[in-house]
């Protein structure tokens, strides 16, 4: 038998941030697609639609009018999962165990522009959509009963999305959900026995191995995680960690905001599509505990594999059983290095 090859053979990948195991197949991302792979007509939009709910100077439901907002707008969810005044309650009855849940959902629109993703905005206009994140982070978490903030984007058809206006949401809420206190429990638990962070030591080791890089700024790293599990998943770090982008000055925080628009530039790019993804950024919770041992980074899961529309599906084993890839992090980060950082729809003449 030959020696174990981890570029070619089958293999389980451990993620020490969840704390569990995936499984990599790297030689079937080698057999021949005998599927589509044309690239769909680019998608053409107004920079203003009458019919978009959030669009400046426009109603949406409930009747309230958006203001003519000029950057980035930030309002209280018209249809929020979590609200903060219902009665405090639980169900403890054995095996039927329910608790209410308080908080509060928050959406943002990037810009007035309905056609403007992240990646065709200027450093300057996403930095104002972050300096933003960062207000609504610590406002947020400055109330008693709001001990996490998730900010995600929800971006492009195929992942839901259900309205073309870029825009993002936070969900505030009492609780810390089950993602996050899985990542909570594995670095508190490495900072415990190890005294350093988890996050810190893995991005000092690939900054040092080079080999799962997409882009290096001069604060933070862009990298698809040895442990991925969507095709191009990928995940912006802190070259220093912080626990939460409150603790980052403005020079920080507009080098975190011209990642954010590289990375999606980048994406863009690998299909010449709009590329779907949902990406969040995870911070420390908000509960007044210390969380010294927290590392705040940014991940991007987008569900397209082969081309504009072929797509992976988390199904079959994935539900089952655990997450599966093919083509190896190694593999998803060498092309994403090589694509440019500007955009496939300004023509270079
Ligand atoms: P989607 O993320 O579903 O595309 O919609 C944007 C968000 O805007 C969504 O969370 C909210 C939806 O609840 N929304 C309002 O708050 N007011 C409206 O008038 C329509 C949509
Ligand atoms: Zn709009």
């Amino acid at each position: 038998m030959e020696q174990f090859d981890i570029a070619n053979d089958t293999h389980r990948r451990y993620n020490p941030l969840i704390g569990e195991w995936m499984l990599v197949s790297p030689h079937r991302g080698k057999r021949p697609w005998l599927g589509q792979q044309e690239t769909p007509a680019r998608q053409q939009l107004p920079e203003y639609d009458t019919n978009c709910y959030l669009c400046p100077g426009n109603e949406r439901a409930g009747g309230v009018k958006n203001p003519q907002y000029r950057g980035p707008f930030v309002f209280t969810n018209d249809f929020s999962a979590i609200t903060p005044n219902i009665s405090d309650g639980n169900v403890d009855d054995g095996l039927f165990q329910a608790k209410s849940e308080k908080g509060i959902c928050r959406v943002i629109c990037f810009s007035p522009y309905h056609n403007k993703t992240i990646p065709q905005l200027s450093t300057d206009e996403v930095f104002q959509v972050v300096k933003l994140w960062q207000k609504e982070y610590v406002d947020l978490g400055a109330k008693e009963f709001i001990n996490h903030i998730q900010i995600f984007e929800n971006k492009g058809a195929a992942m839901g999305c259900s309205n073309p206006h870029p825009h993002c949401q936070i969900w505030a809420q009492q609780s810390v959900p089950e993602i996050v206190t899985k990542e909570d429990y594995n670095q508190k638990t490495y900072y415990e026995t190890k005294g350093t962070q988890l996050l810190q030591d893995y991005v000092d080791r690939e900054l040092e191995k080079k080999e799962r890089i997409v882009f290096e700024s001069k604060y933070f790293v862009a990298l698809v995680p040895f442990w991925a599990t969507w095709p191009f998943e990928i995940m912006i770090l802190p070259k220093h960690s912080k626990p939460s982008i409150a603790s980052l000055n403005d020079d920080e925080l507009y080098d975190f905001s011209e990642m954010y628009r590289i990375v999606t530039c980048k994406y863009d790019n690998l299909f010449q599509t709009s590329f779907p993804y949902s990406a969040g950024v995870h911070q420390a919770p908000t509960d007044g505990k210390n969380h010294d041992y927290w590392t705040f980074h940014m991940h991007f899961y987008p569900p397209l594999f082969r081309s504009a529309t072929v797509k992976k599906f988390m199904v079959g084993y994935e539900m089952l059983a655990e997450p599966q890839r093919d083509i190896t992090a190694e593999q998803s980060a060498e092309r994403l290095r090589q694509l440019g950082v500007v955009h496939y729809t300004i023509d270079k003449k």
